[in-house]
This record gives structure tokens, sequence and C-alpha cells, in this order.
């Protein structure tokens, strides 16, 4: 049978409420569990890492763990932690490592795991899509989405899902029923958006006017719009960067023209601050494609705006700004003839 260009990739993006709904119930099954280890552990500060998507992932978690529950966190590129302990560590070692793998069978974050261990820091724990995986078989502790796992070669839904176990583990930890019940609201608030944006957002996609695709987010979206960047060179091999917002207008905007589009993730924190940078692109000569919880916030300053109105706070609704910027890819590579479901020249896990 022909394979349709990216079916995959589209069935896991639009599927992914499904994955994440199973995640949660999976997450609610091992509570006891998790919440015993995380009572065991006490521990007053972590270190997260991952390769590619998983080191995004491992941005945005570290500031969930940092915001949420008040402890020092911080994360690494896992070849980092593997080839530069030292420098990643200080004196001080972080009391735990939670490793982050779709696959679980990257190298450097298998490397990383070892490295970890064999200098006596804390316990490891793994957050992946595959069970019976090498990271599964090297931590004693993991958390599996095994629901979320791919077809596609590039990270959509087990992007999300393993977001939201992050997320979950960080609420355990801060001990707030309130933030995991918000949590278990996300899904049917994916639904709904990527229902009501999916027309709009392809249409961006598919248009052909802008050769420089940038993403800013600042603080927990920071690791999300890093993320919206790499979609869009895995699939659609096209350039594209990530900026903290602010550090935007410090070198980066001289690229700015009628050619580029600029996607602003806002944040509630920083929103006059992000709204100014925007509305300065735009003066410049950018289109601007801003993605906030109220449409009212997303309009200003943009030529196209989203608001996924989820009355959520900046930290536990960034996973809802996923699926749209999987989509802004999935079309731009669709429309450039690629396949997303098999992007050039990548696996679907390095193994060195
Ligand atoms: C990480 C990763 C992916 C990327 C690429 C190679 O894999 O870097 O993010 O898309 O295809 O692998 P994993 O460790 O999360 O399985």
């Amino acid at each position: 049978m022909k394979h349709e260009r990216g079916a995959y990739t589209l069935q896991e993006i639009l599927g992914q409420f499904t994955s994440w709904e199973a995640t949660l119930a999976g997450l609610a099954d091992q509570e006891p569990e998790i919440r015993a280890l995380v009572e065991r552990w006490r521990v007053s500060d972590v270190a997260v890492c991952g390769c590619g998507s998983t080191y995004y992932l491992s941005l945005t978690a570290a500031s969930a763990f940092q915001s949420l529950v008040g402890i020092r966190a911080q994360a690494f590129p896992a070849s980092e932690l593997w080839l530069f302990p030292a420098a990643c560590h200080g004196k001080d070692s972080f009391g735990l490592l939670v490793a982050v793998s779709r696959s679980g069978e990257t190298t450097e974050t298998l490397q990383a795991v070892r490295t970890f261990k064999a200098r006596g820091d804390g316990p490891v724990l793994a957050i992946t899509c595959v069970q019976d995986s090498a990271l599964a078989r090297e931590t004693s502790h993991c958390l599996t989405a095994k629901e979320a796992q791919e077809v596609s070669v590039v990270q959509t839904r087990s992007f999300t899902s393993m977001l939201l176990t992050a997320h979950y583990l960080a609420g355990l930890m801060a001990d707030r029923p309130d933030y995991l019940e918000k949590l278990r609201s996300l899904p049917a608030h994916g639904r709904r958006v990527a229902t009501l944006a999916h027309t709009q957002i392809a249409e961006i996609g598919r248009s052909q006017a802008y050769n420089k695709l940038f993403f800013l987010g600042s603080g927990p979206n920071f690791g999300l719009a890093c993320e919206g960047m790499l979609k869009m060179k895995e699939s659609a091999l096209s350039h594209s960067e990530a900026f903290s917002f602010l550090e935007f207008r410090h070198g980066p905007m001289s690229l700015v023209d009628r050619a580029t589009l600029i996607v602003g993730l806002l944040s509630d924190t920083a929103r006059e601050h992000e709204l100014a940078v925007l509305q300065q692109m735009k003066d410049l000569g950018a289109a601007t494609l801003v993605l906030a919880d109220t449409e009212e916030n997303a309009s200003l300053g943009a030529d196209i705006s989203i608001g996924l109105d989820s009355g959520l706070s900046e930290l536990v609704r960034g996973p809802l700004y996923l699926p749209l910027l999987q989509l802004l890819a999935y079309y731009r590579a669709v429309s450039r003839g690629l396949d997303p479901d098999r992007p050039r020249h990548l696996t679907a896990a390095v193994v060195l």
C-alpha cells in the first residue's frame, strides 16, 4: 500500500490526547509508589537530562521542578553530564537525576546515567516510552508512557506525554493535589484547542512566505519554544531558531525581515515584556503568530493570534502549546513535499 506522506505523524499529533489520558491514568495508579519514593528521597536538588527533544523537555521540566517544588533544578544535554560531569555538578552533587528518553536506547543518556551512578550521586529516575529499554534496565525507578510510543521518527505525542509525566512528578514532589487535578484537565483542553486552531495553523504552516522561523518563549516556555524550533528543522527541513523572548533583541533581531515568522509563546509573568518584543518585530517587518491563554492577550502584537482559553496558569498549560507547534511543522513539511514520518538523516535513537 502506498505510504501517504506524514500519515503517522498527523495521526500521532491528533491522537496524542488519548495518550495523555492513558499516561495520566497510569500515573494515578502508580501514585502511592511514586509518593513513597519522593518521601524517601526528599531531595533538595535535581538534574534532568536528555538529547534533542528530550533535552528540550528537560529544560521545561527543570523549570517546573524549580518553580513548583522550590528545589534547585538544572537541565543538561545528556552528553554534557557524561563527558563534563565536573563542569555540570560543581562541588556539590545533585540529589536526583531524572533521565528522559523516548527510546531508552540513546547512548549519551545511558552514559550520563552510568556516570552519575559511578560518582555515587543520588538515585536515578527514568522517564521513557519503552518499558523494556536499556534505560529502564539501568535505573531502579522508571515512569513509562508506553501508550505514547510512535511509528514516526520525530517526537510528538511521546514528547507531550513524557512532559506530563515530569509535571506529575513535580506535582507529587510539591505535594500539590490541586496541580495534579489541573493536569488531568489537559487532555480535554488539548482536544478542543487542536480542533479549533487546526485550520488556522495549517494555513500558516503551508505558507511559503517565510524562510526564517523564530520561536520565542521565556521561563517554562523556553524549552517548548526550542522543541517548536526542532520540529521545524526535523520535519520541515527549515532554518529555525529559539530564544528566550528578551534575548531576541540582543542581536538575533538583525535577521528580521518580511520573510520572517516569529512564533511567540506568551507567559503570564512576563507578558508585557514579551508583547513589546513582538510589537517591535512586527514593526521591523516580521509576521507574528502569538499563542497565549486568552485571545485578547494573544491578539496584541500579533498578525495571527490563538487563545488557548484554558484558564490555566503558565506552568500547567505549557503542554497545550505543543500540538499547535507540531501541526505547524507538519503542514510546512508536507507542503514542501517532505515526509515528516521519515526525516532526512535521522533515526529514532542515536546509538553510538
Ligand atoms: C532523542 C533524539 C530525538 C531526535 C532524533 C534522535 O531520542 O535525539 O529527539 O528526534 O531522532 O533521538 P530519545 O533519547 O528521546 O529516544
